[in-house]
């Protein structure tokens, strides 16, 4: 029973949780070899030479230079082999690898959602397959919010306006706590759930049997009908606008000269906020859908803009061809 409640929240679930620990570990290890001297010397000297002891005080000068500089030296060399570890398992955790499975994440007062790219959504649970990476991408509806799961040692800020995205490698299977780490309203105690980490059979197991209306893609595509986007980005569409397909992680020059990488985060602010930045040679006409659609609406439409990403970028339009084929059509003009 307390056995259980541990590994549900201090459990090892993957190895860079174990990494971090062995971190931690260390540095508290070290921290205790440099202060412990200071310390035990403390008292053996407010020992020896308390009041009324009779101990010799004449103090003669006795230097050493090279004591002075090897209790420089030592721990600066120590100090900066913790500084390089920890900066090598920062950088890892910054970089997810390119086959990780991609979850949306949308948070907001009180809840967690989280939506798989076939679609499969669930709420203050998140169900992912052992051995494999998953990557996050996480919006916030309203405050911030922070996504923490103890046993993976990972906790991520969602802040309002941005993506930001967290990735992991859970490999052990099992039951563990996930929960908000930001104070973010009265309900905030609330906010949390489980993770569930599965055998990849399990998972796929548990995918099939999830209902889905749709996947996240196609979710994407009959939305960027409904909202109007087609009407401009369709093919039919008599407004000079760019054409969304093959747009997905290509370098995008702006009105101002400058050139971005359209990511997940270009996509949402082109939406959102479509006069932050201007393709080069379009007009300034797209209407800001910021109090149209909210986050999770906004990631359906990001992974049907990038469910375009191979396409071919055509001169007319996302809707027209499709090789890949099994992808439902845009309806065009409006
Ligand atoms: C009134 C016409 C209009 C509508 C409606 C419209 N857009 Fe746009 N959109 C444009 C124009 C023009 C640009 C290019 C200028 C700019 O960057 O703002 C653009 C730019 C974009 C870009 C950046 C493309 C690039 O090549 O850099 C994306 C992504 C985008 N729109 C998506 C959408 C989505 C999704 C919708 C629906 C929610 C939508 N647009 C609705 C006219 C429109
Ligand atoms: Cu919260």
């Amino acid at each position: 029973m307390i056995g259980d409640l541990f590994t549900r929240w201090a459990g090892e679930a993957s190895a860079h949780a174990g990494q971090v620990d062995l971190l931690v570990l260390g540095f508290t290890l070290l921290v205790a070899a440099l202060s412990l001297p200071v310390f035990v010397l403390m008292v053996v000297f407010a020992l020896r030479y308390r009041r009324g002891r009779a101990a010799n005080r004449r103090h003669p000068i006795n230097r050493n230079v090279w004591i002075e500089v090897s209790w420089a030296i030592i721990p600066f060399v120590l100090i900066v082999v913790f500084f390089v570890w920890a900066t090598s398992l920062y950088v890892d955790i910054y970089h997810p690898p390119d086959d990780a499975i991609d979850i949306q994440v949308e948070a907001k007062q009180w809840m967690w959602k989280f939506q798989h790219p076939g679609g499969q959504r669930e709420i203050d649970e998140l169900h992912v397959p052992a051995g494999q990476p998953v990557r996050l991408t996480m919006a916030s509806q309203d405050v911030i919010h922070s996504l923490y799961v103890p046993a993976l040692r990972l906790k991520r800020d969602v802040v309002p306006g941005r993506y930001v995205s967290m990735w992991f490698t859970a490999d052990k299977p099992g039951d563990y706590v996930m929960t908000c780490a930001e104070f973010c309203g009265t309900d905030h105690s609330t906010m949390g759930g489980r993770l569930v980490v599965m055998a990849p059979a399990d998972y796929a197991r548990w995918l099939a049997e999830t209902d889905v209306d749709r996947s996240l893609a196609a979710q994407g595509a009959a939305l960027f009908r409904r909202a109007g986007c087609s009407g401009c980005h369709g093919a039919a569409a008599t407004v000079h606008a760019p054409p969304l397909a093959g747009l997905y992680g290509r370098p995008v020059p702006l009105d101002d000269g400058s050139v971005v990488t359209a990511d997940d985060q270009y996509i949402r602010d082109s939406i959102l906020l479509p006069q932050a930045q201007i393709a080069a040679g379009y007009p300034r006409i797209m209407p800001t859908f910021r109090n149209i659609l909210d986050e999770a609406q906004v990631l359906q439409l990001v992974a049907y803009i990038k469910s375009l990403a191979n396409d071919p970028p055509s001169s007319q339009s996302p809707a027209d061809d499709h090789p890949a084929g099994g992808r439902p059509p845009v309806e065009q003009g409006r």
